[in-house]
């Protein structure tokens, strides 16, 4: 593999003359056209094509190369990067099948084309067009009566993950200049992991080792992760995974409720594990760990702290608080964790437990991994670290082979982005509770609701800008809940939209911004698994109808605002990119030059095998991590004391004790296999679609052909309820009903119905009084108390009943 020696003939692009620069024209046509997407249209038959380079910008790690070919300024069909491109055969940064179905979104008629004010009810869809004059003129003078009325804290930018770019975030910026905004911290993608790992491992060990790093493993455990399904693009780990298990002899399992895409094609055992219980599978192998002599005693005692009594902090000695003492029944709720325990909960037969728990004491290097669909839950900050905590176990870090248990690493080329500028307002809430901060601001505070930078909240949410994302309804949990919030005018009193077509957070918009794609402008992008890259792109077509980038609609409140010239500092957003390039290559000096770049499209650099925590493990006193001990935390005293006081619910801990566990137990799940009811008999869990990134695409009739939203099944479910494959059936629980097609399949575990997130919400919100939604999105069924530490989205936990619909 060699660094970007591809041929650039195809694309020998001219130097950049701004918006409408840099076209690059080839030969060839129509008879190339992907069949699988349509024909080239007739009337591009005979028009001279020209070829872009572009990438995706949504949040899937491909960050994929996208090649448009453009005839008459409109783009007539997309492929991608191939190894003809490269003059190499990998890595390619190639698209998925999204990747390459974008000519169906960014023509298609519901795009979003013209600035528009509403004119029905919030949530109606109902809008009309208008000016641009007057678009940015309400917009502008509604934020500064907010600000005047209620100060600069009723201001928010909601999370939102539809554009990743290096000048992706122009209106965080625009509003530090006037006065600021309230922050948010955490991410829907990984609150409760990114929560705790610090408390285990520090502020710097957040990843683990990269994918490369388990060719040299023996046994390799995958707990709820799907590289093939969530990984996508052909230059992340789903292509890493791939070539792994050609090089591996390992012994590969994966964990998960579902038999996931990664299973496949390789002699790998899936085990079917009830949703919310690995910490207690962790248990069951610790404790038989314990019995057969295999923990690595010496590591434990080396490296960590809280394992057992030897290693507990002073103050905690001789109080049965040490993980030891949870697994023997000595601890915390007295029941000793043995396999057979652990076997009820998980549903995992006992003999398997053992059998696993035999391998992972005997065989090394241990490679540990995990995605983020086993936090994504109402204990997913302690299921998180016990998965966390069983390489420790067995002394399984920071050596070859082995990984840290959270997700895989990366190489990555990092570019600079567009500074956000110093916001005044210091306070900041969990992301996940925004809908709250517009609905009873003032009730929350540091010990209810996580807020930080003050004591609490002095007023609610009065004002957002909701740029790129669909988080307000749809990615959000209990959508019926959250358009009960966000349908009173009172409380949020404004709220402007910018996206490229009307997604279900839309409808909620008082004024709507017609935005551009990433790859209808000048844009540059940095990603990687085991390889890195960066793709840096030129607009494919001048801009269509009224449409503008973000930067540009900033641009505008800011001169209304006026601090147009400080927002902008005389910089046009390509200027802006060309001087963030350079200040990354004076950091990264072996990038090519802004030209270069643009020219190549594509920039690879091939990575390096990284092992985590590699240099802890040679000299853990020169060395120490950034803990209070500088050891691994398996007890954190630290979580005690920043938690305490904290109001907790029912549910929130161990039954028993009122305060949060400080070492990685199993907490039963409040909406989980231990916590059904006769009335919702069933758990429900969640997980990322191959049809979709989130609700992106989840428009595309084509993509819905291929992959249909379906509730998963297991045939001894379907079969007590009369549902057979295919059958309409009907979910639904304590927040409301899906109605979607059943995928009856021996590939979920029994109890379980499992229902991928992210289709596109559909329910009458004002005149179906049980707001049916026929789009099938999980989030009618999930909940929005957030889990207890983190404060983050539970949003896998759930129950529900399911129904066939009568014919
Ligand atoms: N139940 C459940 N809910 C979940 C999750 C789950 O696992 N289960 N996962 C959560 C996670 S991890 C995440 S990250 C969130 C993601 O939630 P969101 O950030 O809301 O992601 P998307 O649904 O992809 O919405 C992106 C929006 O950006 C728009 N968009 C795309 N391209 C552009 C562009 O160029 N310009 C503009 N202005 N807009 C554009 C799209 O049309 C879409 O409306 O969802 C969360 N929600
Ligand atoms: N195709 C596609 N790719 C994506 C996305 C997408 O929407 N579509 N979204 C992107 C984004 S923003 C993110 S954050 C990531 C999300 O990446 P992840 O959070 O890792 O994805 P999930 O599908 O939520 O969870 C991974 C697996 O965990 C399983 N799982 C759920 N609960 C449990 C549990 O309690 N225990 C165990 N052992 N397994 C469990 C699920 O069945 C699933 O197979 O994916 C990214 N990639
Ligand atoms: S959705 Fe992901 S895998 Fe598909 S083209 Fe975009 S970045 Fe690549
Ligand atoms: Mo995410």
């Amino acid at each position: 593999m060699s660094t970007n020696t591809h041929a650039v003939s195809r694309r020998s692009f001219l130097k950049t003359t701004g918006a409408l620069g840099a076209l690059a024209v080839a030969a060839g046509g129509a008879a190339s056209a992907d069949a699988m997407f349509g024909e080239v249209p007739a009337a591009f038959a005979d028009a001279q094509e020209k070829i872009t380079w572009g990438h995706c910008a949504i949040n899937c790690p491909g960050r994929c190369s996208l090649k448009f070919h453009v005839k008459d300024d409109e783009v007539a069909w997309v492929d991608t990067f191939t190894s003809k491109d490269a003059g190499f055969d990998d890595p390619q940064p190639r698209a998925c099948l999204r990747g390459r179905t974008y000519r169906r979104w960014l023509a298609h008629p519901d795009r979003l084309s013209y600035p528009m004010k509403r004119v029905g009810k919030r949530g109606e869809g109902k809008f009309e067009r208008i000016s641009w004059e007057e678009a940015i003129d309400t917009a502008a003078s509604k934020l500064k009566e907010v600000i005047d009325t209620y100060g600069n804290e009723a201001v928010y930018v909601p999370y939102a993950t539809g554009v990743s770019a290096s000048t992706s975030r122009p209106f965080n910026r625009m509003l530090s200049l006037v006065g600021g905004y309230l922050n948010f911290y955490n991410s829907y993608s990984t609150a409760q992991i990114s929560c705790i790992t610090p408390y285990m491992y520090g502020s710097k060990q957040s990843s683990g080792s990269t994918l490369s790093t388990a060719e040299d493993a023996e046994l390799i455990l995958l707990f709820g992760s799907s590289p093939v399904e969530t990984r996508q693009g052909g230059a992340v780990s789903h292509y890493d995974w791939a070539h792994l298990r050609e090089k591996t002899n390992a012994k590969i399992y994966i964990i998960d409720p579902r038999m996931n895409d990664s299973v496949m094609g390789h002699s790998d055992t899936w085990l079917p594990i009830n949703p919310g219980t690995d910490a207690a599978l962790v248990a069951g192998i610790a404790h038989y760990l314990i019995e057969h002599d295999m923990v690595d005693l010496d590591f434990l005692h080396t490296y960590c702290v809280g394992y057992d009594e030897e290693t507990m902090p002073e103050a905690y000695k001789g109080k049965n608080l040490s993980y030891y003492d949870y697994i023997m029944g000595a601890g915390y709720d007295k029941v000793e964790k043995t396999p057979a325990w652990a076997a009820k909960i998980t549903g995992i037969p006992v003999e398997t437990i053992e059998k696993l728990a035999y391998e992972v004491g005997t065989t090394k290097p241990l490679y540990v991994n995990q995605g983020w669909g086993p936090q994504r839950r109402s204990n997913g900050e302690w299921t998180s670290w016990a998965i966390m905590a069983l390489p420790c176990l067995v002394g399984q870090i920071g050596l070859e082979g082995t990984s840290n248990g959270t997700r895989e690493g990366s190489n990555s080329i990092s570019l600079s982005s567009l500074p956000k500028g110093t916001n005044p307002v210091k306070k900041s809430i969990p992301c996940f509770l925004f809908t709250d901060a517009i609905d009873h601001g003032p009730e929350m505070t540091a010990k209810n609701a996580g807020v930080k930078g003050g004591d609490k909240l002095e007023v609610g949410i009065k004002y957002m800008i909701n740029y790129a994302g669909n988080c307000l309804t749809n990615q959000h949990s209990d959508i019926n809940k959250a358009h009960d919030i966000l349908s009173d005018e009172s409380k949020c009193e404004f709220i402007l939209g910018v996206d490229t077509v009307m997604c279900d957070s839309l409808k909620y918009a008082d004024i709507i911004l017609p935005d551009l794609f990433r790859f209808e402008q000048v844009s540059m992008i940095g990603t990687g698994g085991d390889n890195a890259y960066m793709i840096a792109g030129q607009p494919c077509t001048s801009p269509k109808f009224e449409r503008k980038t973000a930067y540009e609609m900033a641009t505008l409140m800011a001169e209304k605002l006026g601090v147009k010239d400080e927002f902008t500092e005389g910089k046009t957003e390509e200027e802006w990119i060309v001087e963030l390039y350079e200040q990354s290559r004076e950091k990264d000096p072996e990038l090519p030059t802004y030209e270069q770049a643009m020219e190549q499209g594509v920039y690879v650099r091939p990575g390096k095998k990284k092992v985590s925590m590699e240099k802890f493990r040679t000299d853990p006193v020169a060395n120490a991590l950034d803990t209070p001990s500088g050891k691994i935390e398996i007890f954190s005293e630290k979580l005690l004391q920043f938690t305490d006081g904290w109001e907790l619910q029912d549910g929130d801990t161990l039954a028993g004790m009122d305060t949060l566990p400080a070492i990685p137990v199993y907490i039963p799940e409040w909406f989980g296999v231990e916590s059904t009811t006769e009335e919702f008999p069933l758990a429900l869990t969640g997980f990322h679609y191959r049809g979709r990134i989130h609700s992106s695409w989840g428009f595309i009739e084509d993509l819905k052909e291929v992959n249909p939203q379906e509730a998963w099944i297991n045939p001894l479910d379907a079969q007590e309820r009369g549902i057979s494959q295919g059958d309409t059936i009907r979910v639904k629980n304590q927040f409301g009903v899906i109605e979607l097609l059943a995928k009856v399949t021996p590939r979920v575990v029994p109890g379980t119905v499992a229902v991928s997130q992210g289709a596109w919400h559909d329910a009458d919100m004002f005149g179906d009084a049980e707001r049916v939604d026929k789009g099938g999105s999980i989030n009618t069924l999930t909940t929005q108390r957030p889990s207890p530490l983190s404060k983050g989205n539970p949003q896998h936990t759930n129950i529900c009943q399911v129904e066939k619909v009568s014919a």
